[in-house]
């Protein structure tokens, strides 16, 4: 049973392909950060060709929303971050993590080989994106911690343990942690949280927002796949970790704190989906979610983010 601690938005989505400026027929899974006093939203644009027979988008980039209040949303006519060369047509679902006065995106980047690698790049205006490092495949899902840790940049990953491998594969994929002193090189990896110790996510699991730091540790939301005979469902959860340690868990949540419900998180490109690629801590304790609904469209969700530490520690 999901607990009643999230509170979706009444007017969600909040964003949908008809707010696009630019061709895009889907737009999804935003990275979130505040940035000059605004909400800033990086957005997973998915661009198809006008070819109703080609079933694959044609691009997919970042565009850019900002916001007054959180929840109404302007876009940029253009894309702000499209793929270069190396990385080819499709690079998604960033992460946005602010340390000093550098924004830093984790994104996933599919290649026409098929493979799938993580990359990093930097800001400091949302206008002008420096990429730093792309890794080897096959990784995704990368979510940086808004400080070094003994020296260390570190982040959240989720490696594929078999290249292609995905959900219905019957080795389940795991949540890691890894450290990095320049965001180019990194190692000390470990596993963090297997999807087997997930009961409704035992298909796979993977970091979701950026960790948000809370006195009594990191809180991480993160998302679980599970399978039922209707086909994968994708959750969310929440962990807290080590405020000095982060590879240990202090606690994870025993339920997903929000699950497909709404017909927009039941019915779009692809069925059953809630994936949060970032949430807004303010300074009222309230957390707020973004997140992807059935990849198609943008949505909302808030909790008080000690009830979420609270669910961690039950
Ligand atoms: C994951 C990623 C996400 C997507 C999710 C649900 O593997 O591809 O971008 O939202 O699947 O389809």
């Amino acid at each position: 049973m999901v607990k009643d601690i999230l509170k979706r938005y009444s007017k969600n989505p909040i964003l949908t392909a008809d707010d696009i400026p630019y061709k895009c027929k889907y737009v999804y899974n935003a990275g979130a950060i505040k940035y000059n006093g605004k909400y800033v939203l990086l957005l997973r644009t998915d661009i198809y060709s006008p070819d109703k027979e080609v079933r694959k988008p044609a691009q997919i980039c970042l565009g850019l929303a900002t916001s007054k209040d959180g929840y109404n949303f302007q876009v940029e006519k253009e894309p702000v971050m499209i793929p270069n060369e190396e990385e080819g047509k499709y690079i998604y679902d960033p992460r946005i993590t602010q340390i000093d006065d550098t924004y830093y995106v984790l994104y996933a980047n599919s290649t026409e080989y098929h493979e799938i690698r993580l990359g990093i790049a930097s800001t400091r205006d949302f206008k002008d994106f420096e990429r730093i490092s792309l890794s080897r495949p096959d990784l995704r899902n990368g979510a940086l911690f808004p400080e070094k840790i003994n020296g260390y940049y570190v982040r959240l990953d989720r490696p594929f343990l078999h290249p292609r491998m995905s959900a219905g594969s019957p080795f389940p994929l795991d949540i890691w942690i890894s450290y990095s002193p320049d965001l180019i090189f990194w190692g000390k990896s470990k596993p963090l949280f297997r999807a087997a110790n997930c009961p409704w996510g035992q298909t796979k699991v993977g970091p979701g927002a950026p960790p948000v730091k809370t006195k009594k540790g990191w809180l991480e939301i993160f998302h679980g796949v599970g399978i039922s005979e209707k086909g994968k469902t994708y959750r969310l959860g929440c962990m807290l970790l080590d405020l000095k340690n982060p590879s240990k868990i202090i606690g994870v949540a025993k339920e997903p704190i929000l699950e497909p419900v709404e017909e927009y998180e039941k019915e779009g490109y692809v069925p059953n989906v809630v994936f949060t690629c970032g949430a807004i801590p303010e300074d009222n304790g309230e957390l707020k979610i973004y997140y992807g609904g059935a990849d198609a469209c943008v949505c909302i969700a808030t909790a008080n983010i000690d009830d979420l530490i609270s669910l961690c520690l039950e």
